[in-house]
């Protein structure tokens, strides 16, 4: 009797684990990313693109750059990044608005965060962060 439970039992388990695995691998998340600009006080853009399971925000804002019109601007990049040696990618401009050393502006990543709406700034860059499901993003055109 106990075979029979035993062998029921993991029979079960080989059909539920890759169900499992298949959700975590493959399943996404939609994603918000609101664009401010401080500075010139224009108009906020809002835009929404899908996050993979445990995905980096780089990851979001590229699937956006590829699928999204308005963020493509005829093929030409809607962002632009620079590698840092130790930090990895440095978000330089967005919708060709640029960070300047000189002027002492930059691209200031804050997120919304789905749990309680508490706005929160990253001690990480774009290349590191891993939206949380219900995360909105926010990209601040400001001054440092
Ligand atoms: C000054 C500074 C800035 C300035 C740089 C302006 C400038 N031109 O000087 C500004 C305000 C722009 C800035 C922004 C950010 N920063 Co900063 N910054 C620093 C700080 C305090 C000193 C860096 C420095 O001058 N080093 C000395 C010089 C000689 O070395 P350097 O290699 O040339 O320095 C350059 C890099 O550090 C780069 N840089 C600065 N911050 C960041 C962040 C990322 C993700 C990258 C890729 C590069 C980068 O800018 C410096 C000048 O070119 C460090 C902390 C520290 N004490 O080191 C944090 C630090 C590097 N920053 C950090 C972060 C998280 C950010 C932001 C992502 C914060 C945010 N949520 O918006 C943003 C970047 C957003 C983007 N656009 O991608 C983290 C990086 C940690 C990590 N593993 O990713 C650090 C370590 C602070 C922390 N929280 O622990 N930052």
């Amino acid at each position: 009797m106990s075979l029979i439970m035993a062998s029921f039992l993991s029979t079960a388990l080989l059909l539920l684990v890759p169900g499992i695995l298949t959700e975590k691998e493959h399943g996404s998340n939609p994603i918000n990313l609101t664009i401010v600009n401080s500075i010139a006080d224009a108009p906020n853009e809002t835009y929404s693109t899908d996050i993979v399971y445990r995905g980096i925000l780089l990851g979001a804002m590229r699937r956006l750059h590829q699928t999204n019109a308005d963020f493509n601007d005829h093929c030409s990049s809607r962002f632009t990044y620079t590698e840092n040696f130790n930090y990895g990618p440095f978000l330089e401009s967005v919708n060709g608005v640029a960070g300047n050393n000189a002027e002492h502006t930059y691209w200031e990543l804050l997120v919304q965060t789905g749990k309680n709406g508490s706005v929160i700034r990253p001690d990480v860059g774009i290349g590191c962060y891993i939206p949380e499901p219900n995360d909105h993003i926010i990209l601040n055109f400001t001054k440092w």
